[in-house]
C-alpha cells in the first residue's frame, strides 16, 4: 500500500537522493519540507512528477507548519540539518537551532500525532578511532562526538531514543558514513576538490592528509533508509557504511588522476581543529537483519560519475563556490 511520507530537508543532498529513490522504487507520495536555504536546492527536485512529490518551503523549527504536515503524513523521515563540520567550528548556533531544536519540534509533532519517525544520523556521533586501531564501532558503542556539528547530531539522536522510551514514539535511526554524489554542496571534501580543479585551484588537504573516511554513494544511502523503513525493527538503530575506507590523500590523488592532472598537485593546509582521524563503523546489522548492501562500492566508478556531474552542472555550483571559498578564506581554511 502506498504511503504518504514527509521528508524534512528533502531538497538537500542526501534528502533529494532519497526522494528520487522513493519515486523510482515505490508508489509512495512525498511532501518535502525544506528551507531551500542551501544553494540551488530546488533544482534537485525539479524533475520529479508533481503527482508524487510536493514541496513546502518552510523551517523545521516552525511548530505550526511541522504539525500540519505531520498530521497529513504516515511516516516522517527527518533529514533536515546543518551538516558541515567546518562551518560548525566558526558559528555553532545554527547547528543547535536546526539539529537540536528542529529535531525537538519534529519529535513533539510525531508524539502528538502518533506518527512513525526515521531519524537520519551520522557515524560522527561515535567520534573517531586511531588509524592503527582494530576497534570497529557497532550500534551500541558510546557516543563521543568531537565537533559542534557532531554534538548537535548526537543530541538529536539521543532525544529520538528518549522520546521512544518515554513516550513510545515509533522510531528508527540510521547512522551513516560519509556520502558522495551529485548535488553535494561544494563545501564538502569531494566536490570541493573537484570544483577546485575545474576552476584552476589546487586541491587542499587538511593536515597530513592521512585522515580516513568510509565513502558511500548517496543512492546507496537512500536505499538503506528505504530498506529500514520497510524492514527495520521499530526502536532500533542501524549503522550504514560501504566498507570503502580511504585516506583523504588517496582520494584526492585519484581525483587528480581521473581529471588528467598530476596526483602531486595538492596543497597541504592548516588542519581542522579537533579533526577526527578515522571513522570505522560496522554495518553488519543492517546487512544481515534488513538485507541492505551497497551496490556501488567502487570509489573509482563513483568518482568518475561524480566528476562528470560537476563538469556538466557548473551553473548549479558556480554561485555557491564563490561564497564557500570566500568563507573558507575568511575563516582560515
Ligand atoms: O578542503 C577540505 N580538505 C580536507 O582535507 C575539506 C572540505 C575536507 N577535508 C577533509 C576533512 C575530512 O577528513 O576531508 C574529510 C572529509 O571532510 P568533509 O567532507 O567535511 O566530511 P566530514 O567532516 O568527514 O563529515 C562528513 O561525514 C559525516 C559529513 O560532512 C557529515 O555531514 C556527515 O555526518
Amino acid at each position: 500500500m502506498s504511503r504518504s511520507l514527509l521528508v524534512t530537508g528533502g531538497a538537500g543532498f542526501l534528502g533529494s537522493h532519497f526522494v528520487a529513490h522513493i519515486v523510482a522504487h515505490t508508489d509512495d507520495r512525498v511532501t518535502v519540507l525544506d528551507t531551500l536555504s542551501n544553494d540551488s536546492a530546488a533544482t534537485a527536485l525539479a524533475d520529479f512528477p508533481p503527482s508524487r512529490v510536493s514541496l513546502v518551503v518552510g523551517n523545521v523549527q516552525d511548530e505550526r507548519t511541522v504539525d500540519d504536515l505531520v498530521v497529513a503524513a504516515d511516516v516522517v523521515v527527518h533529514f533536515a540539518a546543518q551538516t558541515h563540520n567546518d562551518t560548525s567550528l566558526v558559528d555553532s548556533r545554527p547547528f543547535v537551532d536546526a539539529n537540536v531544536m528542529g529535531t525537538y519540534v519534529v519529535l513533539e509533532a510525531v508524539r502528538r500525532r502518533g506518527r512513525r519517525l526515521h531519524y537520519i544520523s551520522t557515524d560522527e556521533v561515535y567520534g573517531d578511532v586511531p588509524l592503527d586501531s582494530a576497534r570497529v564501532v557497532t550500534e551500541d558503542a558510546a557516543f563521543r562526538p568531537s565537533s559542534p556539528y557532531a554534538a548537535t547530531k548526537a543530541a538529536g539522536d539521543l532525544m529520538v531514543q528518549a522520546w521512544s522510551r518515554s513516550f513510545g514514539v515509533a522510531v528508527t535511526t540510521t547512522n551513516s558514513c560519509n556520502a558522495y554524489g551529485a548535488f553535494q554542496s561544494v563545501e564538502k571534501f569531494i566536490p570541493r576538490q573537484i570544483t577546485n580543479i575545474l576552476t584552476g585551484v589546487r586541491p587542499q588537504l587538511y593536515g597530513n592528509g592521512r585522515h580516513v573516511r568510509d565513502w558511500l554513494h548517496a543512492d546507496d544511502h537512500a536505499a538503506a533508509v528505504l530498506a529500514v523503513l520497510d524492514g527495520g525493527r521499530i526502536g532500533e538503530r542501524y549503522i550504514v557504511s560501504a566498507g570503502e575506507e580511504r585516506d583523504n590523500r588517496t582520494v584526492v590523488r585519484r581525483i587528480l588522476e581521473l581529471m588528467g592532472r598530476s596526483p602531486d598537485d595538492v596543497d597541504y593546509v592548516r588542519d581542522r581543529p579537533g579533526h577526527d582521524m578515522r571513522y570505522a563503523v560496522d554495518s553488519t546489522k543492517i546487512r544481515t537483519e534488513v538485507g541492505w548492501r551497497p551496490t556501488r562500492t567502487l570509489l573509482d566508478e563513483g568518482l568518475v560519475e561524480t566528476i562528470d556531474w560537476y563538469r556538466t552542472h557548473e551553473s548549479w555550483w558556480s554561485g555557491q563556490k564563490e561564497r564557500v571559498e570566500a568563507a573558507y578564506a575568511r575563516d582560515g581554511a
